[in-house]
């Protein structure tokens, strides 16, 4: 049996049991997620635990990120499996703070955000989003006070929104990009993976599926256009309502006009009944 991770759900608890982990100059990595864990989320702790020698997993469903419309109510919560999982993998501690602790009566602040966050992917159908992520991880980062974060490629646009936060701000942490972890047949795990029926689980690989042929078509020297035609296609035959399917530069996440303009990235997002689902891939 692996010793169980401190469980920890104030700030100022936070803020002696960090002071304490980093007393003997040990390296903290911090790794965000909103629970509801799987291999991809575990992944993560891995890479944290190999890259430092304090491992700090934080869940947190942070409210700020959802529209009134989406699912922060339904969003699920696994805790005690959550628990079970990370102290599988040696975790030393879960930050979990309420919505109180987190967000206090009269909290007014929110991170304002340019560049990667306004390029027309998921801030044109989420632009509440990056503002409420973006507050959230500013804090944890000031809360936690890690030397390293890692964040999945699953989410390539928050990725590079944190990553450029992290910067800007001088928050003294470097953030990590971690591979993007598959079910067998191409889907990306996901949270909210479990949301999908029988039918639409069959059919959730086309996004996968589609963005390998655009890929393999583009390596190839086809025409652009043609290239990403041929994904499109094979999304919307699968019955997903498309959000987007694009072809960006992975660096700026600006559009491209040659492939030419690389390093590139398929980026996708897609409804398939009430699940909206996103991934992405290089080129
Ligand atoms: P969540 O969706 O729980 O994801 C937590 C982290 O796990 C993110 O960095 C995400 O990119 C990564 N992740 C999710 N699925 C993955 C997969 N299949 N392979 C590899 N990594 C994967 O992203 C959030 O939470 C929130 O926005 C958060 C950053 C915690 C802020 O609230």
């Amino acid at each position: 049996m692996s010793r169980s991770p401190l469980i920890v759900r104030t700030v100022p608890t936070l803020r002696r049991a960090i002071d304490s982990l980093r007393s003997r100059k040990a390296t903290v990595a911090l790794v965000p997620t909103m629970g509801a864990l799987h291999d991809g989320h575990l992944s993560l702790v891995r890479l944290a635990k190999r890259r430092a020698d304090k491992v700090v997993v934080s869940i947190f469903v942070n409210p700020t990120q959802f529209a009134p419309s989406e699912d922060f109510g339904a969003y699920p919560r696994t805790w005690k499996e959550d628990v079970a999982k990370l102290t599988a993998e040696k975790t030393d501690l879960i930050w979990h703070p309420d919505g109180k602790a987190m967000y206090p009566d009269g909290f007014a602040t929110r991170v304002g955000l340019e560049g990667p966050a306004i390029v027309g992917l998921e801030d044109r159908f989420r632009p509440h989003f990056f503002g409420g992520v973006a507050t959230v991880v500013a804090k944890l980062f000031t809360q936690v006070r890690p030397a390293i974060a890692i964040f999945g490629e699953k989410d390539f646009q928050q990725l590079r929104v944190v990553t450029r936060m992290a910067a800007d701000l001088d928050l003294g942490v470097k953030v990590i990009g971690s591979k993007t972890v598959r079910e067998r047949d191409g889907l990306a795990m996901s949270s909210r993976n479990v949301y999908l029926s029988a039918e639409e689980r069959a059919a959730a690989p086309a996004l996968y599926r589609a963005m390998r042929e655009s890929a393999v078509r583009l390596k190839q020297g086809s025409d652009m256009s043609a290239a990403m035609a041929a994904g499109t296609e094979i999304i919307t035959v699968a019955g997903f309502a498309l959000d987007y399917f694009e072809l960006r530069n992975a660096a700026t996440l600006q559009p491209v006009t040659s492939t030419r303009d690389g390093p590139l990235r398929i980026l996708v997002a897609a409804k398939l009944g009430a699940t909206r689902l996103i991934d992405n891939m290089a080129v």
